[in-house]
C-alpha cells in the first residue's frame, strides 16, 4: 500500500470547513468535468413493441385522455429512471387515442414529434390545423402552439412523442398554458401548409410563421418512403447509414426543429453496416423490416433483433452497427442541431 500523502489529512480537514461555505476544491473533480472523451450515465436500451403494447392497452382501459390529458407510457433510459428522459436532453413517449378520444388543447414551450407507430385515423391540431395520422407519417407541434389530438378511428392510434423537455428543463425555460377550448377552433382546411410549404415552393411574401421551426406540420410517409425506395434503387448505398436522409424546414434547409434532428433511412436487403458513434444520441422506431442492432462495445455491448414498432436509444459516443438481412425502414431523432448550433457535434466512422 502506498504512504498516504503527508498532506491527506489537512486537505480533507480543509474540504470539511469550506463545506459548509458552499465551496468544493476543483481538483478533485476536474477530470470528470472536462472527461477524455464522452462519458453519459445513459445506457443502450430496447422496448420492443409486444412487450410495451399491453401495458398501453391496460392504461386505455385504466384512464381516459381526458383524464391524463395526455395518456403516455414514458420509455425511460434505465440508468435514468425517474427523469422521464430517454437521453440526458430528450424525452420520448408512446401516446394512445381511443376511439371518439380528446386529448385537451394546450400548450408549451418545449418543441414536440409525433412518429406515427400504430393505427390511423386520429388527428392532432396545431395552430388551427387539423392532420390526419398514419403510420410513419413525421408531424411537429412547435413551440408555444396549441396542439390538441382526437380520433374518429376504429381502433387504437399509437404514436411515438419526442419532446427536449429535459433540455428545456435544463435551461429552466418550461412555461404551459391549458386552452380553455378542450379542441381549438379549426381555422384552415387540413393540407394548407403542406400546399404552402411542402411542394419545394414557399408563399411569396411568406414569413417563417413558427421561427427556427418548420411550418409543415406533417411529413406524409409515403413521400419519405418513395424518396427512400427510389435512391435505394439508383444511388449509391451509404457503407454506415445505408440510405439516410434527414427531415427539412424547406424555409432555410436546416433542422426541422430548433432542438431535434430528425430522420429516415432504409437499410436495403442484405445490408451489413459499419460501425460508428457519434455525440448526439438517437432514439429509433422501426417502421419496416427487420434489423439487427449492435450498440457498445465490451460489457455493456448489446445486440438485438428488432422489427415493427420496436424502438431503442443509441446514447452519445457509443459505437452502433446496423445490418438488415430483408432490409428494413427506420425513423430516428436526436439533438444534433444543439450540438452543431454549439460546435460540439462529433462523428467517427470507423471502417
Ligand atoms: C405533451 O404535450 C404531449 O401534446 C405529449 O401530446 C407528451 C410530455 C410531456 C409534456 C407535454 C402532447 C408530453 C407533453
Amino acid at each position: 500500500m502506498n504512504a498516504p500523502h503527508p498532506m491527506a489529512q489537512a486537505r480533507q480537514q480543509l474540504y470539511g470547513d469550506m463545506h459548509p461555505h458552499n465551496l468544493t476544491p476543483l481538483w478533485e473533480v476536474l477530470h470528470a468535468l472536462v472527461p477524455p472523451k464522452p462519458n453519459t450515465p445513459c445506457v443502450p436500451a430496447l422496448w420492443k413493441y409486444a412487450d410495451v403494447r399491453p401495458f398501453l392497452l391496460r392504461a386505455g382501459e385504466t384512464i381516459t385522455a381526458e383524464e391524463a390529458v395526455r395518456r403516455v407510457l414514458i420509455l425511460e433510459n434505465p440508468a435514468l429512471r425517474g427523469q422521464s428522459a430517454i437521453t440526458q436532453s430528450l424525452y420520448a413517449g408512446l401516446q394512445l387515442i381511443l376511439p371518439g378520444e380528446i386529448a385537451p388543447s394546450h400548450r408549451h414551450t418545449q418543441s414536440a414529434l409525433r412518429f406515427i407507430v400504430e393505427g390511423a385515423g386520429a388527428w392532432t391540431a396545431v395552430d388551427g390545423e387539423r392532420t390526419t395520422m398514419r403510420p410513419g407519417d413525421f408531424i411537429i407541434t412547435p413551440s408555444w402552439t396549441w396542439h390538441d389530438h382526437g380520433s374518429q378511428a376504429d381502433g387504437p392510434v399509437v404514436w411515438l412523442d419526442g419532446l427536449d423537455i429535459p433540455m428545456i428543463r435544463f435551461l429552466d425555460a418550461g412555461f404551459a398554458q391549458n386552452n380553455p377550448e378542450r379542441s381549438q377552433q379549426v381555422t384552415r382546411p387540413e393540407g394548407t401548409s403542406f400546399a404552402r410549404y411542402g411542394h419545394n415552393m414557399a408563399p411569396v411574401r411568406h414569413d417563417a410563421p413558427y421561427g427556427a421551426t418548420s411550418p409543415i406540420f406533417s411529413y406524409p410517409y409515403e413521400r419519405s418512403r418513395a424518396a427512400l425506395e427510389e435512391l435505394e434503387r439508383h444511388a449509391p448505398v451509404d457503407a454506415w447509414d445505408g440510405v439516410k436522409l434527414r427531415y427539412v424546414n424547406p424555409l432555410t434547409g436546416g433542422w426541422t426543429m430548433p432542438t431535434i434532428a430528425t430522420f429516415m433511412q432504409r437499410l436495403p436487403a442484405g445490408f451489413a453496416g459499419k460501425a460508428w458513434r457519434q455525440t448526439d444520441g438517437a432514439v429509433y422506431s422501426v417502421v419496416e423490416g427487420e434489423a439487427e442492432v449492435i450498440v457498445g462495445e465490451g460489457d455493456g455491448q448489446q445486440r438485438w433483433r428488432v422489427g415493427p414498432r420496436d424502438h431503442f436509444v443509441v446514447p452519445s459516443w457509443h459505437t452502433a452497427r446496423l445490418s438488415s438481412g430483408r432490409g428494413c425502414v427506420l425513423f430516428s431523432f436526436s439533438d444534433r442541431p444543439v450540438h452543431q448550433a454549439l460546435g460540439v457535434h462529433f462523428e467517427e466512422r470507423l471502417s
